[in-house]
């Protein structure tokens, strides 16, 4: 028998586009999949996700992939073994803060390395109403920080005259433990559309810059009542610090409303469980906050220390960063204390399937996305048009109903039309209308600010038609 043909990852990453091939890895095999790509049932976008690397990511979302007959269909197209890895190309240098961040998901568009910043593609992002942990979207400004969760303790801070709590992970889990599916959404999310417009100061974030998870933990008014706290004092806000730090010490913190954090409708949470799974380091490993229907940005991950204070958080990411401005003002007039916080978003929606740029074929068209709003606003409807909004169509709705105030998860939404005859390309545009009938506007001149936040303009997809 032969001995195989070996390859380094390095060679396998090198075929990754039509013109050098497709290859991918399985276990320590090679395979050249470049005929296959057209065939696959799956479609040819989703395998191309993982071309020049491992399948086994992939396959860990679709379980499909776990029968002999698609192992079968592999098998025909090896054409070898990978080498025994170069070690010295994995070691990272000691004084890297991100030296320790964990391994990734190689599917993640990644928009910033170091720190991590990356959202799933659009070809997964709608693919499962619950966003699966990998492909979550992950925004981070620090490195993360790696806690050991029999140490972890959280401090909140009690009233004058109340007690201060120090609680383990296994105090946490006394509190009655409560589960929902929330929506989180980056402010930054569609920033690109803002900056092709004009430039902005930000990550370059596509529409990936949301995602859906069933959260559990701790009701933090419950936390916050066994500490004292009653909702006496007027415009009060409860601050929260991260254990993420930069050079300096700086954690990074953010603030909500007391209301918010003391109405057990509000459902914010001191979360220890994403998808009945123990956080992953990446998303706020033991315990986060999770605010419904409020920006990420207050979602604070790594969560160290909870206080009640009269002012908001003077975390630089409360009151420097993540507010909305003028289009007329540039960097030489902002004036952040001038403009309150984010905290509920407006009403979003986004295409998903098909790509920009894409060619589609004749006959008939699917059209797929997400829709959300915040406070808990639901979405009522979806709007798409095919020919730049000149005519629309309602989309059918999918997903979980939602609750009325209480909508903090978005619905996935999907419209199959018919190719209006004789075009050579769409323009497909879709808008959601939430339950106070709020809209999307219809450009981003009139919403575009200077940092490239709340960049909800109708979305616009533009495709040719196969001939
Ligand atoms: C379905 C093979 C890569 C996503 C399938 C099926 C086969 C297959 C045979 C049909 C299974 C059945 O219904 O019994 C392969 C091979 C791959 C590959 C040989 C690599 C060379 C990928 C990747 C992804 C993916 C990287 C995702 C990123 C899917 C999905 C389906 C599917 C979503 C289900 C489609 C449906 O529900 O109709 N694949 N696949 N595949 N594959 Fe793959
Ligand atoms: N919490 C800490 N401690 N550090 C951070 O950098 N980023 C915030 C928020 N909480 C951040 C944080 C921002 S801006 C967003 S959009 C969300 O976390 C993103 O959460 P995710 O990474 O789990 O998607
Ligand atoms: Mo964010």
């Amino acid at each position: 028998e032969e001995s195989p043909r070996l390859y380094t990852r390095e060679e396998v990453r090198s075929h990754s586009s039509p013109e050098t091939g497709i290859w991918v890895t399985l276990g320590s095999e090679v395979f050249d999949v470049t005929e296959f790509v057209d065939l696959h049932p799956g479609g040819p976008s989703k395998l191309m996700l993982a071309a020049g690397g491992p399948l086994e990511p992939f396959w860990a979302l679709y379980a499909v992939h776990n029968q002999s007959h698609v192992r079968e269909i592999l098998a025909q197209y090896k054409i070898g073994e990978l080498s025994p890895d170069d070690k010295a190309a994995s070691i990272l240098k000691t004084s890297d803060p991100y030296a320790d961040d964990p391994i990734r998901h190689p599917a993640l568009k990644v928009n910033s390395q170091r720190p991590f910043n990356a959202e799933p593609p659009p070809e997964l992002l709608t693919e499962n109403y619950i966003t699966p942990n990998p492909i979550f979207f992950t925004r981070n400004h620090l490195p993360v920080p790696n806690l050991d969760p029999d140490t972890y303790r959280l401090h909140v801070v009690g009233p004058p005259g109340g007690q201060s709590l120090c609680l383990s992970l296994d105090d946490l889990y006394q509190f009655p433990k409560h589960e929902i599916t929330v929506t989180l959404q980056c402010a930054g999310n569609r920033r690109s559309e803002m900056t092709r417009f004009k430039e902005v100061r930000g990550l370059e974030w596509s529409a990936g810059a949301i995602s859906t998870a069933r959260w559990a933990g701790a009701r933090l008014c419950d936390v916050l009542a066994q500490a004292g706290h009653q909702l006496s004092e007027t415009e009060a806000h409860v601050c929260f610090e991260g254990l993420d730090s930069d050079p300096t010490g700086t954690a990074y913190g953010a603030s909500i409303p007391l209301a918010r954090a003391m109405d057990p409708e509000a459902e914010v949470l001191l979360a220890y469980e994403m998808n009945g799974q123990p956080l992953p380091r990446d998303h706020g490993f033991p315990v986060r906050v999770v605010v419904p229907g409020v920006v990420g940005a207050r979602h604070v991950k790594w969560l160290g220390k909870v206080s009640v204070e009269p002012e908001e958080s003077y975390s630089h990411w409360q009151r420097r960063d993540y507010k909305g401005f003028s289009p007329c003002v540039d960097w030489d007039t902002v004036d952040f204390d001038s403009a309150p916080s984010i905290q509920e978003l407006p009403v979003q929606s986004a295409i998903t399937q098909p790509k920009d740029g894409e060619t589609i074929e004749s006959g008939e068209v699917t059209v797929k996305g997400y829709a959300w709003s915040g406070g808990g606003r639901a979405v009522v409807r979806v709007d798409v048009s095919l020919d730049g909004g000149l005519t629309w169509q309602v989309a059918e709705l999918d997903g979980e109903e939602q609750h009325a105030r209480k909508a903090w998860a978005w619905r996935l939404w999907q419209l199959q039309a018919p190719v209006p005859a004789g075009k050579k390309e769409l323009n497909i545009v879709c808008k959601a209308v939430d339950d106070s009938y709020n809209v999307q506007p219809d450009t981003v001149a009139p919403i575009w600010n200077l940092r490239g936040v709340l960049s909800n303009a109708w979305h616009r997809v533009h495709v040719h038609v196969a001939p």
